[in-house]
């Protein structure tokens, strides 16, 4: 049995002094695998008498396992010193001046947010901003989104810890503060604040729990709001279908209000244009397939009552659409995560040029 004692004590000391992953992925294929020490020295069991082979069967076999596992155990240990290597290394000095670039690019976002704010200015609507950190009433509340309702779930919001004061109808209470999970909470704030008639866009950083190849845990939206006296659907369903035809500048580009639900509004509806997906290609304005774009709605009566204006008075709706899906769309960009890597030859592939400024002269 010395020998098994003396390749235990081998492999162990080989296992600890094994510098990288390599190293002890050569160690597992050698020893372990088909050809290695280990496999050998279990064939050699069959030439044995059957107590023999008992005894030394069980001894291989816990030398065997008492060695699997300090490869486990080393492999663990390295992968984390890899990664606080890795963090240590990549730490990002904040306060470097940025790297020279002779042509500086103005990044898809901002452009798209530029083309959308040059739409919408045409046609009569203010822009407003607000803050990213929210309380929960302003963000949940006042939208009709009450603690229990699935959305809030859904939205899978970035809760800041601590509380903010508020004080409503009079009485104290505390509100959350949170990353808001849409710009609505801004067309809340201008409710509040200003009296109707009301024509705004709300562009901006929203942010939720999620990330995939469409979904970011920072992203951006535009929502608009009209309030006056005798807004209707009509109204909702010209002004969008205008806003799409402009954007993606397509003159007969086909657009679909589809019935939908969201708290907020009511009646609701989601919007679709036209498209064709032949040989799996995408193809905006042409073909018998739809592609959902944006929602909108008449604004509940709710919402406008809980910002203080009176839906016997006044009316209007609302819609939201997320910034980074329409300018995929329209600039061919196919992983949102690239957005927010900071790569420079990205930027320079996808990002424009001050010349490209969006106007309703030079077109957007
Ligand atoms: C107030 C009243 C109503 C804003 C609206 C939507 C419909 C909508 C989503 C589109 C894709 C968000 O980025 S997304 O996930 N938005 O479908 N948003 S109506 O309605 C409001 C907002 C504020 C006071």
């Amino acid at each position: 049995m010395d020998d098994v004692e003396s390749t235990r004590s081998e492999l162990l000391s080989q296992v600890a002094a094994a510098a990288d992953l390599d190293a002890l992925e050569r160690i597992r294929v050698g020893e372990l695998g088909k050809k290695g020490r280990i496999t050998a020295l279990m064939k050699g069991l069959a030439g044995l008498d059957a107590d023999a082979r008992r005894a030394r069967g069980q001894a291989l076999n816990a030398m065997k396992e008492e060695v699997v596992v300090a490869l486990e155990a080393r492999k663990a240990a390295l992968a984390d010193a890899a990664l606080d290597a890795r963090l240590a290394s990549e730490t990002i000095d904040v306060t470097l001046p940025s790297r020279p670039e002779r042509r500086g690019r103005i990044h898809p976002i901002s452009q798209t947010i530029d083309e959308v704010v040059a739409i919408f200015g045409e046609m009569g609507f203010a822009v407003a901003e607000g803050p990213d950190i929210e309380d929960d009433w302003n963000n949940f509340g006042a939208l009709n989104i009450p603690p229990e309702h699935p959305a809030r779930q859904e939205m899978d919001t970035f809760y800041l810890p601590g509380y903010l004061p508020g004080e409503r109808a009079g009485e104290q209470e505390v509100r959350r503060m949170v990353l808001r999970t849409h710009t609505s909470p801004v067309q809340v704030r201008t409710m509040v604040s200003q009296p109707p008639p009301i024509r705004i866009i709300a562009p901006g950083r929203t942010y939720r729990c999620d990330y995939d190849a469409t979904h970011s845990p920072m992203f951006h939206q535009v929502e608009g709001l009209v309030i006056d006296r005798d807004v209707h659907m009509g109204h909702l369903k010209g002004c969008l279908t205008e806003f799409l035809r402009a954007y993606f500048r397509i003159d007969d580009l086909p657009v679909r209000f589809r019935p939908s639900y969201f708290p907020f509004t009511e009646p609701s509806a989601e919007v679709d244009i036209g498209c064709s997906r032949e040989g799996g290609t995408l193809r905006i304005g042409h073909g018998a397939d739809w592609l959902e774009i944006l929602g909108c709605g008449m604004v509940n009566p709710l919402v406008l009552q809980n910002c203080g204006i009176d839906p016997e008075q006044w009316q209007g709706f609302a819609f939201g659409m997320g910034l980074e899906r329409i300018g995929m769309l329209k600039y061919g960009i196919p992983d949102l995560r690239t957005f927010f890597e900071s790569d420079l030859r990205w930027l320079r592939h996808y990002g424009f040029t001050a010349l490209d400024v969006p106007s309703p002269v030079t077109g957007v």
